[in-house]
């Protein structure tokens, strides 16, 4: 019997390899397409980017705006086709190349240029990246560097001097010899009202802890449009409610007493410091205050994988059962998954954040002004430390990030990504299969376990957190969770029109996230179509009971042709299954599809004028939508955009749309204007998601996660020919046995592993040049 035993087994084996068998996954060294640039990488093409005498470069810390110089230097992914040529039949490797951004202000006309540099490692050209026809980025839409912040805070400080007094007496902080009580400031963007103006408004506000909600009631508007920073100039100021055309203005008329003064309350509360020698704290700390009626003083549950992890990473590739994709962190606009497989097949080439938005409504010029297009803050590239056991589990695996943005060497953000698989809490699969009379036939259930990769963007006062969650079923979800702390205008009872009061002198104002991913699905291989599966009821009579009527749902079909059939908006309802499908039929005779589920609350967020009068401005101005963007007003449009891959049409963003959203160099409206063909062609989706934020007291001290976050699913529908979990052996059956204990079944021994004991907390926090 052992022998039978073993052949039986050897069969077994046989058969499970014969049902897995599939081309060799994609190796490490192929993955390497995708790979980030190396420290090395990104010095060398500083080099020789340095090299080239002709470009005049400087670094880009010296303080001017007249210089040229590297913003940004990032891995330009190769054609599509030449990535998939090579993974999939191999050859050579597409050349390694990297994008730079450099901004050529020491010129009569100044310009941004992007160049190709290649090939890496040792690079020997370079070419320009020249931008679509009539969408040179403009001059004015360059991101603001740290050199222009610093100019920007000195230009601040000088035209202030005439409110050293009124700073004392209304707020007791100042911007000159402050020591410990002194101002700073939050720009709001877009800065101005039309192409090439580059004037910010400013909140001013007290260096404090979580300053974001300090307000002093005073914003100034300041054109620094001109590359010589002497001839910046304060436009207006605003100091509650009221407008005055410069700082002296407001200094003249507040020593003559005809300023509405708000002094404001001490921040730091005082009191308790008979029982304490520390200060009590701040409303905007996280420094726990109050009680919980049940008490908890011991840290919480954490996770543990005594076998250690079930996955593997293999450079910038992870495995995990039946999924391997590869991952970068774009410096310009965050993370992309590529090369996704599920068992062994391609189902997505790309799926990446595009860009997050935040549009705000208020009284004060800054509250109504902002209109947050992150990209154009560096959203991928403020990738900072994630704390073990809070931003990720104690058992991830923590990844640095590289970013040469706005520097002049690459820096390392130590922690940046982490990658975890967890449980979920919630089984997959179970079942409990009842005998019907206090017993059972058989118990059968399947942990929920999913891996995770994340990373974070703290843009400014926001932190986002950004999920790719891979289940064992086939299924991958996207998400986005919103916290960090919100923004926030002063106070005045007018405000209340656009939000909520959340303190003395503050008000948090109303606004709408929305996230832009692209989703590149390969369900099958490249050629896929679009359709949408709804629920039509019908009326019929009754066929065993003639004289009754019977309404039942059937299922109805729709395919879609072209891309503009294909952008659905927002105000119209999102037939609920949105599928890619292949050619390719399952062994049941269904198409092999990929199901799109959108988690979003943007659709209830967007009301029906906005949008109306939009497309009428719209169409009366002829390519400019009023003072929006084509990207934002195009995010509100379409929940879901659905067009024909084309190389030209690979971000739907750019740093550059934030300070000119007037005539961006990328037109997110112009990928559908051509309405391709969209039937059996290489598809990529464009999904928004978001949610309206009107902020409230307990968003102090900061937006929590629980119920902010959005994203989407992708599901396999009639994909595989059945659960492709049943792959995992992690099931456990348990089975009645008469007279005896329960027989359980398992396929992993239940081995006890040691309960290690995870590393003690460390925390750096520093990012510096490598
Ligand atoms: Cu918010």
């Amino acid at each position: 019997t052992l022998a039978l035993g073993w052949a039986i087994a050897t069969i077994l084996a046989l058969q499970t390899v014969a049902a897995t068998k599939c081309t060799p996954r994609t190796l490490h060294h192929k993955a390497r397409v995708f790979e980030d640039l190396s420290a090395q990488e990104l010095k060398a093409v500083r080099n020789f980017l340095w090299s080239h005498k002709e470009l005049r470069l400087e670094p880009s810390r010296t303080p001017t705006m007249a210089k040229n110089s590297v913003f940004l230097i990032e891995m330009l992914l190769p054609k599509k086709q030449h990535v998939l040529k090579f993974l999939d039949k191999g050859g050579r490797p597409p050349a390694r190349e990297a994008r730079a951004v450099i901004f050529f202000g020491a010129q009569e006309h100044p310009n941004i240029t992007e160049f190709a540099v290649g090939p890496l490692p040792w690079p020997y050209y370079m070419r320009e990246l020249p931008p679509k026809p009539g969408h040179q980025a403009t001059w004015a839409s360059r991101p603001i560097s740290s050199a222009e912040y610093a100019l920007l805070g000195h230009a601040l400080k000088e035209a202030t001097k005439p409110l050293h007094q009124f700073f004392l007496d209304t707020t007791g902080f100042s911007y000159q010899d402050c020591h410990s009580r002194c101002l700073t400031f939050t720009d709001v963007a877009p800065r101005g009202l039309a192409s090439g103006e580059r004037r910010s408004w400013f909140i001013l506000q007290l260096f404090v802890e979580g300053y974001f909600l300090h307000p002093t009631g005073l914003e100034l508007l300041l054109d620094h449009r001109s590359t010589n920073a002497q001839n910046w100039t304060v436009e207006r100021v605003w100091y509650n409610g009221k407008f005055y055309r410069s700082p002296e203005e407001l200094a003249r008329k507040y020593e003559d007493g005809e300023v509405d003064v708000v002094v404001l309350e001490d921040p730091s509360p005082k009191g308790k410091s008979e029982k304490s020698t520390e200060e009590p704290p701040l409303f905007s700390s996280y420094k726990p205050r109050g009680d919980f009626p049940t008490p908890i003083n011991v840290t919480g549950p954490r996770l543990v994988q005594p076998q250690g992890p079930r996955y593997r990473l293999e450079g910038n590739t992870v495995l995990y059962g039946g999924w391997s994709f590869s991952f970068r962190l774009r410096s310009s606009s965050g993370l992309q998954v590529l090369n996704v497989h599920f068992g062994c097949e391609r189902v997505a080439y790309e799926v990446s954040v595009q860009e997050a938005v935040a549009l705000y409504g208020g009284h004060t010029p800054a509250g109504m002004q902002t209109k947050y297009i992150d990209v154009g803050w560096g959203l991928g590239s403020v990738t900072h430390e994630l704390a073990p056991g809070i931003d990720c589990p104690d058992t991830a695996t923590f990844l640095d990030a590289l970013h040469y943005y706005d520097a002049d060497d690459p820096v390392r953000y130590p922690r940046a990504l982490c990658v975890f698989e967890m449980p979920t809490g919630v089984p997959l699969r179970r079942h409990f299969n009842s005998n019907f009379s206090g017993g059972f036939n058989f118990y059968a259930g399947l942990q929920g376990q999913v891996l995770v990769l994340r990373t974070t963007s703290t843009v400014y006062n926001y932190d986002y957190i950004w999920d790719f969650i891979f289940y064992p079923n086939g299924v991958m979800e996207a998400k986005m969770h919103a916290t960090g702390y919100v923004h926030a205008t002063f106070y005045t009872p007018e405000g209340l029109r656009h939000g909520t009061r959340l303190h003395t002198h503050l008000l948090g104002n109303m606004h709408t996230h929305l996230v832009h991913y692209r989703v590149d699905l390969d369900v099958a291989g490249t050629k896929n179509s679009f359709q949408t599966l709804q629920m039509k009821l019908e009326n019929i009579t009754n066929p065993w009971s003639p004289r009754h009527q019977l309404v039942q749902p059937t299922l109805e079909q729709t395919s879609y042709h072209r891309e503009r059939q294909a952008a659905f908006r927002f105000r119209q309802p999102l037939p609920k299954y949105l599928l890619f499908a292949s050619p390719r039929e399952n062994r049941w005779g269904h198409k092999r599809s990929y199901r799109l589920q959108i988690h979003s609350m943007a659709d209830q967020v967007l009301p029906l004028g906005w949008q109306e009068e939009q497309a009428i401005t719209w169409a009366r101005a002829g390519r400019f939508p009023g003072p929006q963007s084509h990207l934002v007003s195009l995010l509100r449009r379409y929940p879901l955009a659905v067009t024909k891959y084309r190389e030209s049409e690979v971000c739907s963003s750019s740093i550059y749309n934030q300070n000119d959203p007037w005539d961006p160099p990328v037109v997110f409206e112009e990928f559908l204007k051509n309405n391709e063909n969209i039937e059996n062609e290489d598809l990529v989706a464009w999904v928004t998601v978001g949610f309206l934020h009107i902020p409230h007291s307990e968003d102090i001290p900061n937006t929590a996660t629980p119920g902010n976050s959005v994203g989407f699913l992708l599901r396999p529908f009639n994909f595989f020919d059945e659960d492709p979990s049943l792959a995992s052996r992690d099931p456990v059956i348990v089975w009645p046995r008469d007279g005896g204990p329960n027989y359980v079944q398992r396929w992993i021994p239940e081995e006890e592993g040691d309960c290690l004991m995870p590393d003690p907390f460390s925390y750096n926090g520093t990012y510096r040049p490598v």
